[in-house]
């Protein structure tokens, strides 16, 4: 009974899609420049772009990070890849582009919701840092 009320609780304050920045996004607490949006995801232009074109795209699910998805997000996952195939051929970066998810400390995740980065519009470096 004391963890079903701790459970109630937390619903109270609970943000129904996470309490990060990319949440708030999501909500519309604050603003962002919309590129796709549909039932399961949202993309918006990056803030501090990396290159001419800085696309994140994010599952409305707040999943933290790639690692903690489970097996069952596999619709999810696989929808987002095709959607970060839509917008590239939307934002036409017809040379070429690419997608990154970083995980966690070593990845350099900064934000805890789930995204993957679409970048483009100029030759990009590899290996990345
Ligand atoms: O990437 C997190 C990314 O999120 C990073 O490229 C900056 C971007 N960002 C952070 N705040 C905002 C807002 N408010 N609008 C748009 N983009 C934002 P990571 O992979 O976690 O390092």
């Amino acid at each position: 009974a004391r963890n079903m009320s701790n459970e109630v609780d937390k619903a109270q304050t609970a943000k129904p899609q996470g309490d990060t920045i990319f949440g708030k996004i999501l909500r519309n607490e604050i603003p962002s420049v919309a590129v796709w949006s549909d039932d399961t995801c949202y993309a918006f232009r990056d803030k501090f772009p990396t290159a001419p074109q800085h696309i994140v795209l994010i599952p409305r699910k707040p999943i933290t990070q790639l690692s903690n998805a489970k097996d069952e997000d596999e619709p999810l996952l696989g929808h987002l890849l095709n959607v970060a195939r839509k917008i590239a051929k939307q934002e036409k970066l017809t040379d070429g582009f690419r997608i990154v998810i970083n995980d966690g400390k070593h990845g350099a995740q900064s934000v805890y919701h789930l995204h993957i980065h679409i970048i483009g519009g100029r030759q990009l470096d590899w290996p990345p840092g």
